[in-house]
């Protein structure tokens, strides 16, 4: 029997995806990103957040340099693996369900356009970032200069793809490409374990608010401020009819929901 390409498990309404190609540092080739996106085209209703996370030392070394070599694709075959990690990636990022992705080692090329559709992104220290493809003589095809862009600017973006230039977590941090940067040696929870209990945390959040969360956000950033803000209202009247919205709202008043606090 193959070994598969991604593992997949559920710790309660947690759903875990991992990327199980260790020994190609989880380089994605077709097939791999053929799973990703049935993976998330068919969430089991009862997952209310997934973790991505990668076997091995790092979490994902970008396309698959073998298979594109060894199949010395015309521009136009190219372009159609390009629209199916567009497609793949769009699921993980406007799938309606929160995806916090825990990243480790290498987070290049292909591997940090995965890690920018994400939501959350919890780095071990030891984690890098890069945008060689100008180094192997090709350019981004799986959503970066959309997301990563977004998350770094597009001027920063260029100059880390002209320069080749490798990122450290710290570094990644500051830019938005981590959200949490977990160092062990330093007594901090590993990044494992953080990124499993802040996914358990989302988890207990509203699920028509952490739908909303996900869904919104980012396509308001495409409108016009007039378009987002009437869309931003609407979202919200929609959100509104949630069941438990009420139950929520009393908790609170009745002073038995948790206070804002830093530190929680
Ligand atoms: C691979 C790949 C890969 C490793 N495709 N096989 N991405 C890159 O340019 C990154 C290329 N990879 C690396 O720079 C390094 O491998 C790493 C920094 C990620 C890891 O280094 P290391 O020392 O742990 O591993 P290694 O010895 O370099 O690699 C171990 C094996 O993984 C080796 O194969 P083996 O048969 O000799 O054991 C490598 O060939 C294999 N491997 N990375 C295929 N990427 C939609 S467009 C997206 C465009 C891009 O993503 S461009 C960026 C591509």
């Amino acid at each position: 029997m193959s070994t598969p390409l991604l593992l997949t498990s559920e710790q309660d309404d947690v759903g875990i995806v991992t990327l199980n190609m260790e020994h190609k540092r989880n380089a994605l080739n077709e097939e791999a990103i053929a799973a990703i996106d049935a993976y998330f085209s068919a969430i089991p209703s009862h997952i209310r957040v997934v973790l991505l996370m990668a076997k091995g030392e790092h979490f994902c070394a970008g396309l698959d340099l073998k298979e594109h070599h060894d199949k010395e694709r015309s521009g136009v075959e190219f372009m159609r693996v390009c629209q199916g990690w567009h497609r793949a990636f769009d699921k993980i990022q406007h799938g309606g369900i929160p995806v916090v992705a825990c990243l480790q080692g290498a987070v290049v090329g292909g591997g940090l356009e995965l890690a920018s559709a994400a939501h959350v992104r919890v780095a071990d220290s030891g984690t890098f970032f890069a945008l060689p493809e100008g180094t192997r003589g090709i350019f981004t095809g799986g959503g970066a200069t959309v997301r990563t862009a977004r998350i770094i600017s597009a001027p920063r973006m260029v100059e880390m793809m002209l320069t080749g230039r490798v990122i450290d977590a710290q570094e990644g941090r500051q830019l938005g490409l981590a959200h949490y940067v977990c160092d062990s040696a330093k007594g901090d929870t590993p990044a494992s374990e953080l990124a499993l209990s802040l996914a358990k945390k989302i988890a207990g959040n509203a699920a028509l608010s952490n739908y909303a969360i996900v869904s919104a956000i980012n396509r308001i950033a495409d409108m016009s401020a007039t378009d987002g803000l009437f869309t931003e209202g609407l979202v919200m009247a929609m959100i509104q009819q949630g069941h438990d919205v009420q139950q929520r709202l009393g908790e609170f008043v009745n002073k038995r929901a948790h206070k804002v606090q830093l530190g929680h």
